[in-house]
């Protein structure tokens, strides 16, 4: 096992990593920014080292910093978490070439995994289904002309170097794809560096379920059910849950099989995601792996009892997986809230320092949070500040429970969405299971429809 991690990384899932490795008694170094200095990551760590000022390309993307802290630290392995640099290839690469392991997959398949295209292309040929479209990056409007009017309209543009939404257009004519290009080119230009965009056939109603993969360094890959991830606002997943209310025991096998065989395909160790496109009658498709620790992955622990991180840190270190598919059974249902500081008439990011916090708790009720009473959320980084996880034995049970959570939960000093949540958790379709990828979008429309019109019909006072 490791002698010292550093994590490479901050809020919540610092705290998370920080909680595994001390369940695995090994000592942690934290690192931190300027603007993270009485952070709770940096409190909870044994070591903790400052490596720049707040911005992150001095800090949390800083890679000669980072492996400096872990040699002078005597650290031998780095968790990345998510985000910064967990899905960066030279990152894992500096690593390994420095004698530290990277808590990961293998530098390759993290490289071939951030080439969307070409992922799509391996994963056609390794029999897994994808939808049509590119299997090459484009950079000419009259080729994704010629692709679309070969798959038909609508279709999806999509960054060659990068997933999650940005440098994402959708096009339903010719006209429109022409007008859409550039805008998607200079987005995924300057999200990724790299201009060069993909075309997928549209999938419109689709719901987004992701299957979780654990492989240790021997050839053994698990699968660990799915998450439906369909509740999401501008490719921001809000609240994901365990298992998917449109699987079936038979769908969940096919669809588990099939992600483990394309994590076999290319030999993937660590813990990973699946994404999948899953229609109403049932068909899916890749769309995109991630490899990494991903921010919903507390569901898929609530119903498997798996702690996934300790099982990326055991696969790293070149332990055997302790189990086989078969010992693997879901019970439950769990529900995860990401709560994000941002103001919800504006939906701005709504830094400022914490005045008044209380968290619930309770039985079925987990926090997994990176602030407390005076902490400040910085301008500078991601606004998500906690996660909520409630676990029901049905996802009625879930839900209700969650709505208790958030009902207790107190948040003083800066604005959050949480009202939001409220919002979501008590819509009848979403009670129904009835979600699917543009289902937010559609619920917030209608809910100001409907306060537009009860504005116009509220009567006058006649106390005024
Ligand atoms: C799609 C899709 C429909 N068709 N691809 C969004 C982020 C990402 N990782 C992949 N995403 C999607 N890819 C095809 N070919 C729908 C989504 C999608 C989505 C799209 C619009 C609005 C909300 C969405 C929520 C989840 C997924």
């Amino acid at each position: 096992m490791f002698k010292k991690v550093l994590i490479a990384n901050r809020g919540e899932i610092a705290l998370r990593i920080i909680r595994a490795c001390r369940e695995l008694q090994i000592p942690t170094v934290a690192i931190y920014s300027t603007a993270d200095r009485d952070a709770l990551h940096v409190r909870l760590a044994d070591e903790r080292v400052c490596i720049g000022p707040p911005a992150v390309a001095d800090s949390y993307l800083n890679i000669p910093a980072i492996i400096s802290a872990a040699l002078s630290f005597g650290a031998d392995a780095v968790h990345p978490g998510y985000g910064f640099l967990s899905e960066n290839g030279d990152f894992a690469e500096a690593c390994q070439r420095s004698g530290l392991t990277f808590i990961g997959p293998r530098v390759r398949n993290i490289r071939l995994m951030g080439d969307k295209p070409r992922a799509r292309r391996i994963m056609e040929k390794a029999g897994v289904p994808v939808l049509s479209g590119t299997s090459a990056g484009i950079t000419d409007v009259r080729e994704a002309q010629a692709v679309a009017a070969q798959v038909g309209f609508p279709v999806l543009l999509k960054a060659a170097a990068g997933g999650g939404g940005r440098g994402m257009r959708i096009a339903h004519t010719a006209n429109e794809l022409a007008t859409v290009f550039p805008v998607a080119r200079d987005e995924a230009a300057a999200a990724f560096g790299d201009g060069a965009l993909y075309v997928e056939k549209y999938l419109e109603h689709a719901r987004h379920v992701e299957v979780q993969i654990v492989a240790d360094q021997h050839r053994n890959v698990l699968h660990l059910g799915e998450r439906e991830c369909s509740v999401q606002r501008r490719y921001q997943k809000i609240i994901e849950e365990a298992p998917s209310p449109a699987l079936n025991k038979r769908l969940r096998e096919r669809m588990g099989a099939v992600a483990v065989k394309a994590a076999q395909a290319i030999g993937y160790t660590n813990v990973g995601t699946i994404e999948f496109l899953l229609d109403a009658q049932g068909h899916f498709y890749f769309i995109e792996m991630n490899t990494r620790v991903q921010v919903e992955h507390p569901v898929t622990e609530m119903v498997t009892g798996i702690d996934i991180v300790q099982a990326g840190i055991c696969a790293a270190a070149g332990q055997p997986l302790p189990w086989r598919q078969r010992d693997i059974a879901l019970s439950g249902h769990a529900l995860e809230c990401r709560i994000v500081a941002e103001d919800p008439q504006t939906l701005r990011p709504s830094p400022g320092t914490i005045r008044g916090y209380h968290a619930p708790g309770g039985f079925g009720v987990r926090v997994e949070s990176g602030v407390a009473e005076n902490s400040v959320v910085p301008v500078y980084y991601d606004s998500m500040i906690a996660k909520v996880i409630t676990w029901g034995k049905t996802r009625e049970e879930a839900i209700r429970r969650m709505r208790v959570a958030l009902a207790e939960y107190h948040i003083g000093g800066i604005k959050t969405n949480i009202p939001l949540h409220q919002l979501i958790l008590s819509d009848p379709d979403f009670v129904a299971g009835k979600i699917h990828t543009r289902y937010l979008e559609q619920f917030l429309a209608r809910s100001a429809a409907a306060r537009d019109a009860s504005a116009m019909s509220e009567p006058i006072s006649l106390r005024a």
